[in-house]
């Protein structure tokens, strides 16, 4: 739930990457923390991980975006596990989600995992009382740089199709610095 902070003229927003395992969640913040200028306000890159760098409980990057309408917009990113065994770390982490990037692994074997990742968000958001009818999201579709990668029509076809389609992007992060 957005926080709004009168006092202060402080907009709170949390968002969750979420997707299936390994499909690049960590990665993507990662990357924005490498990308947002020092100038920008980011706080550090927490990530919580397996001596195999899998996610173990979630990676958390805050950031201070643009002000609007005055308010300072403040932004905390989250990763979920995407590992199955840890469903309710998934979904305490969703809990007060302002929005969600749903991250898809364009690799044509990992069609089904991201189907059932994306049925797993659902499943979580309704046991917060939530859904994706109220609750923004984009899909990101990930490891385009596969030779592997499925057409976007494809991944659209399978994740996109509910009433109200959302907008998706394309997404490739090839090297991973390893500089947590
Ligand atoms: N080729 C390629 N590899 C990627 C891409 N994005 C991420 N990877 C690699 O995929 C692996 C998993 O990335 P993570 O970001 O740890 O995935 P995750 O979704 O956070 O995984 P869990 O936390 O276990 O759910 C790493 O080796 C990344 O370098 C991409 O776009 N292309
Ligand atoms: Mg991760």
């Amino acid at each position: 739930m957005a926080i709004i902070n009168q006092a202060t003229k402080e907009l709170q927003l949390k968002i969750v990457y979420y997707g299936p395992a390994l499909c690049g969640k960590t990665t993507n913040l990662m990357r924005i923390h490498e990308q947002v200028p020092a100038a920008q306000e980011k706080g550090k890159l927490v990530s919580l991980v397996t001596s195999s760098d899998r996610t173990l409980f979630f990676d958390f990057l805050p950031i201070e975006a643009v002000a609007i309408k005055g308010f300072k917009t403040k932004f905390q990113l989250f990763t979920v596990p995407g590992q199955v065994i840890y469903n309710t770390t998934r979904q305490l982490v969703l809990r007060g989600v302002d929005g969600v990037v749903f991250v898809a692994d364009s690799q044509y074997e990992k069609m089904a995992e991201n189907v059932e990742g994306f049925a797993n968000l659902e499943e979580n958001l309704k046991a917060h009382k939530q859904s994706l009818d109220e609750i923004p999201y984009v899909l990101q579709y990930n490891k385009r740089d596969l030779p592997n990668a499925a057409p976007l029509e494809y991944l659209e076809f399978l994740l996109n199709n509910r009433e109200v389609q959302v907008p998706s992007f394309e997404a490739k992060a090839p090297r991973r610095r390893r500089s947590l």
